[in-house]
């Protein structure tokens, strides 16, 4: 079973309890944090930090950030991320390798960045499930089942009719309506190929880098804390990808290519030791496909912080629970192919992160 013992996937309401589960069970080693900004809705985000002696004053150890559900439909990327945190949480004091990585380390996890989003589209998933359930069920709402596939948050936005913008009715299975793309709003390669213009866009970039709550959420998280190393999860696709978004002979804002990262070797190298670990494909994000705005190509080229994205899972946003089960135990299908040792990797580079100019020369 999973570190939590659950079976089937998070509410919101669950993962906010959860949170504060696992700071009431080991509040020397757990604390819930609430970040920056509520979303648009006026929902708060919330995250925990895990340590050894959590609640000492900050003492210089590098952070490992956690995330997940920035894409609204992309369930799972929760699930994983909060799993982790119940993973590290049942395991200190037992085990060797995690009680030596929260001496050495803290782990931030924020499972549910989108807050608005991720609500409309798990409530709208489960409502269609049940009249799936009950033989077709009736009524106009039927026809338009998009909710279950959002991707973006609640940003009322400009050139989209009154429906178009209701967050909770407006998401088509292409992500279409209401709402910027968060992984299109930081500042890394902001404005550059990959994202869209158009609001109406899956992939609208919003008016500025970082104009959404829930971007600046993660940008000041980052800004404040040392972290030396990040996993922002999505899916699908099993990858492992890693900076830039954009291909180096792409032209940057300068005017001149934007080249490989410096720390090219080194992010390479961990990638294709988590991909192992997992059984993904380790490569560039830019491989996929041109991208800017996203997490990691901010973090990244921001603090140096080696950042990665995971796309879980081989081909749904949000398959049956059980899947998401073996995709983070490494049990079943997936026997010795799970997020969870890949994780572990991540976790013990950032406790480490001079290894990562030893080994890019
Ligand atoms: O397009 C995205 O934002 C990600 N795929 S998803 O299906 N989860 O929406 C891929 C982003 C890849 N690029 C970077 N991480 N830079
Ligand atoms: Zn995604």
């Amino acid at each position: 079973p999973l570190p939590s013992g659950r079976d089937s996937y998070r509410r919101l309401s669950d993962y906010n309890d959860d949170l504060d589960r696992l700071a009431s069970l080991r509040p020397g080693l757990v604390k819930k944090f609430a970040l920056n900004h509520r979303s648009l809705e006026g929902k708060p985000v919330y995250g925990v930090e895990i340590a050894h002696d959590v609640t000492a004053a900050e003492d210089g150890r590098p952070v490992f950030l956690m995330m997940g559900l920035h894409h609204a439909r992309e369930w799972p990327s929760g699930e994983h991320a909060i799993e982790f945190a119940y993973d590290l949480v049942e395991n200190y004091g037992t085990d060797e390798r995690i009680t030596a990585l929260l001496k050495k380390a803290r782990v931030l996890v924020v499972p549910v960045v989108n807050v608005d989003g991720f609500e409309k589209s798990v409530n709208d998933g489960q409502l269609i499930d049940l009249r799936a359930i009950d033989g077709g069920g009736t009524g106009s709402i039927l026809a338009t089942p998009g909710n279950a596939y959002k991707r973006k948050n609640c940003r009322i936005v400009d050139g989209l009719t009154p429906l178009a913008n209701e967050c909770a009715l407006a998401s088509s299975p292409g992500g279409f309506g209401a709402g910027i793309d968060l992984n299109r709003n930081y500042g890394g390669f902001w404005g550059g190929p990959g994202a869209a213009a158009e609001p109406a866009d899956a992939t609208y970039r919003g008016p500025a880098p970082f104009s959404e709550p829930e971007t600046q959420n993660i940008r000041e998280l980052i800004s404040t804390r040392q972290v030396t190393g990040l996993i922002t999860n999505h899916t699908f696709s099993n990858l492992v990808l890693r900076p830039n978004g954009v291909a180096p002979d792409t032209v940057g804002p300068d005017g001149l290519p934007v080249g490989n990262p410096p720390d090219e070797a080194a992010l390479k190298e961990l990638g294709d030791r988590m991909a192992q670990q997992n059984g993904y494909t380790s490569q560039h994000s830019w491989e996929l496909y041109d991208t800017t705005g996203t997490t990691e190509d901010w973090s990244y080229n921001a603090t140096g912080g080696f950042g990665y994205t995971f796309e879980i899972g081989p081909d749904e946003f949000h398959p049956p629970f059980p899947e998401v089960v073996d995709e983070y135990l490494g049990s079943g299908q997936y026997a010795g192919k799970g997020n969870r040792e890949a994780f572990l990797l991540a976790l013990e580079s950032a406790v480490d992160p001079e290894s990562h100019s030893v080994i890019s020369g």
